[in-house]
């Protein structure tokens, strides 16, 4: 834990925030990467969508998102009303920063009729220039969604984007994007993992690399991989392809199932920057309100309810 006084320990800190969070009358979210002592604080912990979904529905008035600075606007977008606050200002991520508004209205100039879908993991000002958002979960639907007769340009995850053309079998104009962490897993670890856990099924995030989600038993987002986890039987052992931090989840809700992380560079560290300190401070202080210009949370908040409406009507006919 960084910056704390000696004098201070843990439970003083937890006292704090359970004091300050009433006071407030906030709410606290962690995103399934955040570090464990972060998510075991949390009233909630999610995928960015989830998060920001129970962030709209709050009475709270106060949402603190544990979490990195594109979810915090994504809460922002869909609750105006509420004060969204980011502990650690400077949590940002690598993926988001590759795509800039700029840089994706000089593509849409050369891809006019280009339906535009972008990955939750992008700025508010990307969003605003988009059609369509996806997340993770269900990038696959929303790109198969889209009217064949349009071209599809996809931001900024190439390795998602990828695997949604293939998987919808659908031609994409791809971004160079990445997250760097989930772009680490190279094909090697994987196979080393596997020498040494033979018996262990390999689950996979979609921001890992095409030729390493070649060698995974099952592909899906960390809400995906939750479910799917739940549904093995008592014994099974995994091998995890995704920010380390969902082991933390994985191993509290599955205690008879056995959990191995892929590889040892899985760790983002914009995800680890939280620390109970930052809760505290974030609460007493209430900082880093996330602002967004009204014009721009318009223009984004369509192409997130676009996805919204989307995903609602899937859920119906299902
Ligand atoms: O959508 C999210 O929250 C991210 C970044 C990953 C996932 O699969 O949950």
């Amino acid at each position: 834990m960084k910056n704390l006084p000696n004098d201070v320990t843990t439970q003083e800190l937890l006292r704090q925030i359970a004091l300050l969070k009433q006071e407030r009358q906030a709410v606290i979210l962690a995103h399934n990467y955040q570090p464990p002592e972060i998510q075991d604080l949390a009233d909630f912990t999610g995928d960015s969508l989830e998060l920001s979904r129970i962030a709209a529905k709050t009475p709270a008035k106060v949402i603190v998102f544990c979490g990195v600075q594109f979810m915090g606007e994504t809460a922002a977008i869909l609750s105006p009303d509420k004060t969204v606050l980011l502990p650690v200002l400077e949590a940002g991520c690598t993926l988001a920063d590759y795509a800039t508004a700029e840089r994706l209205r000089e593509m849409k100039a050369k891809n006019p009729n280009a339906v535009v879908v972008t990955y939750v993991n992008s700025s508010a000002e990307v969003k605003a220039e988009t059609d369509i958002c996806c997340t993770s979960a269900n990038a696959v639907e929303i790109v198969k969604s889209i009217d064949r007769n349009r071209p599809i340009l996809f931001v900024p995850d190439y390795n998602l984007g990828h695997y949604a053309a293939k998987m919808a079998q659908r031609e994409i104009i791809l971004w160079d994007g990445c997250c760097p962490t989930h772009a680490l897993l190279s094909t090697f670890a994987v196979a080393k993992a596997r020498k040494k856990w033979p018996e262990a099924q390999v689950i996979m995030h979609p921001e890992c690399k095409p030729e390493t989600l070649e060698l995974a038993d099952f592909v899906g987002s960390t809400s995906g991989m939750l479910r799917y986890v739940k549904m093995q039987p008592a014994g099974t052992s995994f091998i995890v392809g995704t920010e380390v931090g969902l082991l933390h989840r994985l191993q509290k809700e599955n205690p008879e199932k056995v959990f191995h992380v892929a590889s040892d560079y899985l760790i983002c560290p914009m995800m680890k920057m939280t620390t109970l300190k930052d809760v505290k401070d974030s609460l007493e202080k209430m900082q880093h309100v996330v602002k967004i210009e009204a014009s721009v949370r318009l223009r984004a908040k369509a192409a997130v309810d676009a996805m919204l409406e989307y995903a609602g009507a899937a859920a119906k006919k299902a």
